[in-house]
C-alpha cells in the first residue's frame, strides 16, 4: 500500500493556556477516507511555514473562532464573536504561502469565511443582526443532524461532486460570506439566501462549505462522505503528479 496523502489541518488558539487543539472529528474523517491527518502548527516562522506548505498534499481550513473583522476592512461589530488573532495572524501568513502552491484545500466553517477573506471578500459579522433577523443558522445539539437544506449551483463543481441539486446539512454558524472573494464561484445556497458553499474553478480542488460535514461523516452521511473522499482522492492524485 502506498503512502497516505498528507492532510495538515489547521488548529484553533487556547488563549488560557496558549494551546493548539484540533477536534477529533476532522481526523478520523480524513482517516475514513484515505488521507493521513497532521496538525499544523500555530507560528509565524517563515521557514517553517513554508517547509509545512511544501510537506502537505492538502489542507483541511478547520472551524473556529471569528476573524478579526479589520481582516476585511471593517470595525468591529458588538456582535461579532470570540476573536483569536494568534490564529488570525498565523492562518493567514500560512495560508498566504501555501495558497500559492496551487495544492488543493477544504475549508470549513470559519475556513470558508477565512479562505473567503484570504480571496479579498468579505463577511457578515453577525447573521441575525446584520443579514436578516429571521435567519436561524445555529442548530441545537446534536450536531450529527442535518439543520437546514442547501440549494447547490445547478452546474457547478459541488453537485457534479454530490451528484444532486439539494442536500441537507447541519448549521453551527453566525457569520457568513457577504461579498465573495475575487475569482471564486458560489456552490450553494440555504434558502434564505446564505452562501453555504464556494470553490475556486482555478484549483484542482479547492472548496469551501459552511456546514459542518466532519460531524457527519462519522454517520455514513452521503454528501459528507463523499466530500471527504473526493477532496483526499484529489490529494493523492497531486501528490503524484508532483512527485
Ligand atoms: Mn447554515
Amino acid at each position: 500500500m502506498g503512502r497516505r496523502p498528507l492532510i495538515g489541518l489547521f488548529p484553533s488558539y487556547g488563549t488560557e493556556e496558549k494551546q493548539q487543539t484540533v477536534y477529533l472529528r476532522y481526523v478520523s474523517a480524513v482517516e475514513k477516507t484515505g488521507g493521513a491527518p497532521f496538525v499544523l502548527p500555530l507560528t509565524e516562522n517563515t521557514e517553517v511555514l513554508t517547509q509545512m506548505a511544501s510537506l502537505c498534499d492538502g489542507v483541511l481550513f478547520t472551524g473556529g473562532d471569528d476573524m478579526h473583522p479589520s481582516l476585511y476592512g471593517c470595525c468591529l461589530h458588538e456582535h461579532c464573536g470570540t476573536l483569536t488573532p494568534v490564529r488570525d495572524r498565523c492562518e493567514t501568513k500560512f495560508a498566504e504561502i501555501y495558497l500559492k502552491t496551487g495544492k488543493p484545500y477544504l475549508g470549513i466553517c470559519r475556513g470558508i469565511q477565512f479562505l473567503n477573506v484570504m480571496y479579498g471578500g468579505t463577511l457578515y459579522q453577525d447573521i441575525p443582526a446584520e443579514y436578516n433577523r429571521q435567519s436561524v443558522h445555529r442548530q441545537p445539539k446534536p450536531y450529527d443532524v442535518p439543520f437546514h437544506k442547501v440549494r447547490l449551483t445547478e452546474g457547478g463543481r459541488l453537485a457534479a461532486l454530490l451528484g444532486k441539486t439539494e442536500i441537507s446539512v447541519n448549521s453551527m454558524h453566525h457569520q457568513c460570506v457577504k461579498k465573495l472573494g475575487a475569482g471564486l464561484a458560489a456552490e450553494g445556497f440555504a434558502e434564505d439566501g446564505v452562501l453555504e458553499a464556494f470553490s475556486d474553478p482555478a484549483r484542482a480542488y479547492g472548496i469551501a462549505v459552511q456546514w459542518h460535514p466532519e460531524h457527519l461523516v462519522g454517520k455514513d452521511d452521503e454528501a459528507s462522505l463523499a466530500l471527504f473522499n473526493s477532496f483526499v482522492k484529489t490529494c493523492e492524485e497531486a501528490k503524484r503528479s508532483l512527485k
